[in-house]
């Protein structure tokens, strides 16, 4: 059985820490379904799988590709209802899209703001041209300048996590008593964060810190085993 996940990687190639792949590497381990993570640099991607997909994660699952981190949360849910569930019903994995939605609109381009040059940092020179020149016209500012207004958007962020703040009082998890795809929707997010920056972006202790700490641990600590940035 061959079931290969293309994962963006660092100038390490161990260096993991797309936020999308690691929403699929915590889908793939919460089926409980064995996988091999191919590490794959930002200009590799297009010639990924014949040209199959302009962004990772790609699945490969035993010859059956799929793209897009939802789009294969909801395949391994529909191809493996046996094992543990993603979305628990049509509702959640409704819901999960809402959730998808904060963190795509309100917590990803905040942190893009935090780490955008900490990323290119940690990438092998091609992928550095690549990065800086479709960044900089995305973000219409060179890397350096993000960077420096990235202290004003740390102050701003930990009010961008209310909402979970809020949720997280309530429930141990996203997904109430144990994790859905909903949570690895946000890990994703902040595991990306802690992975290429050493920036103070969580808070040190309280609710989030917590359930971000489960979350690390899940799944025989596959998160954790990534090393954060120093
Ligand atoms: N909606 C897609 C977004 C995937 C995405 O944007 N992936 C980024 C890496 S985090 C990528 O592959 N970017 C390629 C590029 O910028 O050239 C998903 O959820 O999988």
């Amino acid at each position: 059985m061959t079931r290969l996940l293309y994962s963006l990687c660092g100038g390490d190639a161990e260096c993991r820490f797309s936020p999308h792949v690691w929403k699929t590497v915590m889908s793939l381990s919460h089926k409980g379904l064995d996988f091999q993570e191919v590490p794959t640099p930002f200009t590799a991607i297009k010639s990924v799988e014949g040209g199959f997909s302009q962004t990772v994660p790609i699945l490969n699952d035993n010859g059956h590709l799929v793209r897009d981190s939802f789009d294969i949360a909801v395949y391994l849910e529909d191809q493996y209802p046996n094992m543990p569930t993603l979305f628990d019903g049509d509702g959640g994995r409704a819901i999960s899209r809402a959730i998808e939605g904060y963190a795509q609109f309100i917590i990803q381009p905040a942190l893009v703001r935090i780490v955008v040059k900490d990323i290119h940092d940690l990438l092998a020179p091609a992928d550095q041209a690549y990065f800086r020149s479709s960044r900089e016209a995305r973000l219409g500012r060179t890397l350096e300048a993000v960077e420096s207004a990235a202290g004003e958007e740390l102050a701003a962020f930990p009010a961008k996590l209310e909402p979970v703040r809020h949720t997280l009082k309530f429930q141990q998890y996203l997904g109430g008593d144990s994790p859905l795809f909903a949570d690895y929707i946000l890990f994703g997010a902040l595991q990306w964060a802690r992975v290429v920056s050493p920036k103070p972006i969580l808070p040190a202790d309280g609710p989030i810190r917590d359930w971000f700490e489960r979350c690390l641990d899940l799944h025989d600590g596959r998160g954790r085993r990534m090393k954060a940035a120093a």
